[in-house]
C-alpha cells in the first residue's frame, strides 16, 4: 500500500470534483482526485444542458468561461406550451438574468483542460474506492489504482463528489444521516440528434399522451425527451416513433410551426427520482452536487446545483485549511441544504406540474397552473426566479 499525504482528497472527478479541485488550487490548496471511470467516459457522458446565471459567472470568475462565452447561447427564457398555446417567459424582462444553453460535456472538458494543464493529480479508471476515519484528524481514501495496485490517500478532509451511486453517503453512519426520497411513475426517453433545433428556445410541453420537450446543445445538434413509462425499453422506440410522438406532443396546434426531424446520435431512458441526504457533512467529510442530492431534471437543476455547492465548499474549506477559521466549514450544510431544498422543491413542481398523471382532476389543476403562470407577472416571475436561479448563498 503507498499512502499519499495531500490537504483535500476527492471522490469522483464530475463537476463537482473538478471544479472544487480548480477552485481550492487557486487559492494554494491542495487536492488529490479519484475517478472510477475513464476520462474519456466522464467528458463523453450526456446529461445536463443548462447553465444557471450563477453557474456562468462562477465559472467565468475562476477563469473556466472563455470557450463558454464563444460558443455557449444565451437564451432569455423558455416557451411553455399545451394544446392549442404556446407561451415565452422572459426571464431577462422578468429578473434581469437569463440562461446558456453550454452542455455539461462542455463545461468537463474545460475543466479537464485546466486541470490538466495546471499539472493536477487525479487517478481515473480505479477501484475499491473506500473511505476511513471521518471523524479523526486524518481521514484517507483507500482504492485499487488503474494498475491493480492498492493505495491510500491520507488527508486533512475528505469530499465525496461521487454522484448518485458512490460510497461516499453511505461512508455517513445511519444513525446520523436522513433521507428523503420520491420516485416518480414515469421516466424520460431522451435523444441527442444530429439536425438544428426546430426553436430558438427550449420548449416544455404539456400533452394528453405525455410530456415532452425541445432542447439543444448548438445550432446544429438538438437533445429531445418524451414522457415514458417507467421500465420502458429503449429498443421498443424505433426512431420514427420517437420522432412521431415528438412530433403530435410538440405540434399540437402550433399552426404554423413543425419539427425537423433528423439522425439521432444516442438514444436513453432515465428514471427520474428525488432525493436529499442531510447533513451534507459528517466529521471530515463533506457531500457535494448529486452524492448529497438528486433532482429530475425537468428544472435544469442539478448540475447547476453542484457547482453551488462547491462555490460554498471551497471557500470554506480554504477557511478550514489555511486560515484556521471553522465557520464557513462549520455552516456549509445548513447554507448549502437552503438552496438544496429550495431547487428539489422547483424541481418537483416543474416536473409535477408537466407531466399529465392520467388523473382527470390533476391535469386541470396542471392546465390551470400553467395558464396563470404565463398570464400573470406574478406567477411567470416566481418561475423566472427559480429557473434563472438564485444567487449562490441563497
Ligand atoms: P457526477 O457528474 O455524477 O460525477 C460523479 C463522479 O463520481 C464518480 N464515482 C466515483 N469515483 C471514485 N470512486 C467511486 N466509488 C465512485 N463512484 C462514482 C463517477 O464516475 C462520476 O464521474 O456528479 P456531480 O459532479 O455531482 O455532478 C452532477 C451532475 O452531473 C448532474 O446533477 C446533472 O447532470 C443533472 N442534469 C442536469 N443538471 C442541470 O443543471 N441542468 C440540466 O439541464 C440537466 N439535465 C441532468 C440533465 C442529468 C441527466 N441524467 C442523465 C441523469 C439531463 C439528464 C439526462
Ligand atoms: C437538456 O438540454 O438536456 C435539458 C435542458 C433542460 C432541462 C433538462 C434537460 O430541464
Amino acid at each position: 500500500m503507498t499512502d499519499r499525504r495531500t490537504q483535500v482528497a476527492i471522490i469522483g472527478a464530475g463537476p463537482a470534483g473538478l471544479l472544487l479541485s480548480h477552485l481550492l488550487a487557486a487559492e494554494g490548496v491542495e487536492s488529490v482526485v479519484v475517478e472510477t471511470r475513464s476520462e474519456e467516459y466522464v467528458a463523453a457522458r450526456i446529461r445536463a444542458g443548462i447553465l444557471e446565471q450563477s453557474t456562468v459567472d462562477l465559472l467565468r470568475s475562476a477563469g473556466l468561461g472563455e470557450r463558454l462565452t464563444r460558443e455557449g447561447d444565451q437564451h432569455r427564457g423558455i416557451y411553455l406550451q399545451w394544446p392549442s398555446e404556446r407561451h415565452h417567459v422572459d426571464f431577462v424582462s422578468l429578473t434581469g438574468r437569463s440562461v446558456w444553453v453550454y452542455g455539461q460535456t462542455e463545461v468537463q472538458k474545460d475543466l479537464v483542460a485546466a486541470r490538466r494543464s495546471a499539472g493536477q493529480e487525479i487517478h481515473y479508471e480505479i477501484s475499491e474506492t473506500a473511505l476511513h476515519d471521518l471523524t479523526g484528524d486524518l481521514p484517507s481514501v483507500s482504492f485499487i489504482d488503474s494498475a491493480g495496485a492498492p493505495q491510500r490517500i491520507v488527508a486533512d478532509v475528505v469530499v465525496g463528489c461521487d454522484g448518485s451511486f458512490g460510497p461516499s453517503r453511505n461512508a455517513v453512519p445511519a444513525a446520523v444521516r436522513s433521507t428523503w426520497e420520491k420516485a416518480y411513475p414515469y421516466s424520460w426517453l431522451g435523444i441527442l440528434a444530429d439536425v438544428a433545433p426546430s426553436t430558438d428556445e427550449l420548449i416544455y410541453a404539456w400533452h394528453p399522451d405525455g410530456f415532452a420537450m425541445h432542447s439543444m446543445r448548438s445550432s446544429t445538434v438538438s437533445r429531445l425527451y418524451l414522457q415514458v413509462p417507467n421500465d420502458t425499453a429503449v429498443d421498443d422506440w424505433s426512431d420514427d416513433r420517437i420522432w412521431e410522438s415528438l412530433a403530435t406532443r410538440l405540434g399540437h396546434g402550433q399552426a404554423g410551426w413543425q419539427l425537423t426531424p433528423g439522425p439521432v446520435i444516442e438514444k436513453s431512458v432515465l428514471p427520474m427520482r428525488s432525493f436529499v441526504q442531510t447533513p451534507m457533512r459528517h466529521g471530515r467529510l463533506f457531500l457535494a452536487g448529486d452524492a448529497a442530492h438528486i433532482v429530475p431534471p425537468t428544472g435544469a437543476k442539478g448540475l447547476n446545483l453542484a457547482v453551488a455547492d462547491v462555490a460554498l465548499l471551497a471557500p470554506a474549506l480554504v477557511g478550514l485549511l489555511r486560515k484556521h477559521d471553522a465557520r464557513l466549514a462549520d455552516e456549509y450544510s445548513d447554507t448549502a441544504l437552503r438552496r438544496v431544498w429550495r431547487c428539489t422543491h422547483f424541481s418537483w413542481w416543474m416536473t409535477t406540474m408537466l407531466h399529465p398523471s392520467g388523473d382527470p382532476f390533476e391535469e386541470q389543476l396542471q392546465l390551470s397552473q400553467l395558464r396563470w403562470l404565463t398570464s400573470s407577472e406574478a406567477g411567470a416571475t416566481g418561475m423566472a426566479e427559480n429557473y434563472a436561479g438564485l444567487p449562490i448563498g441563497f
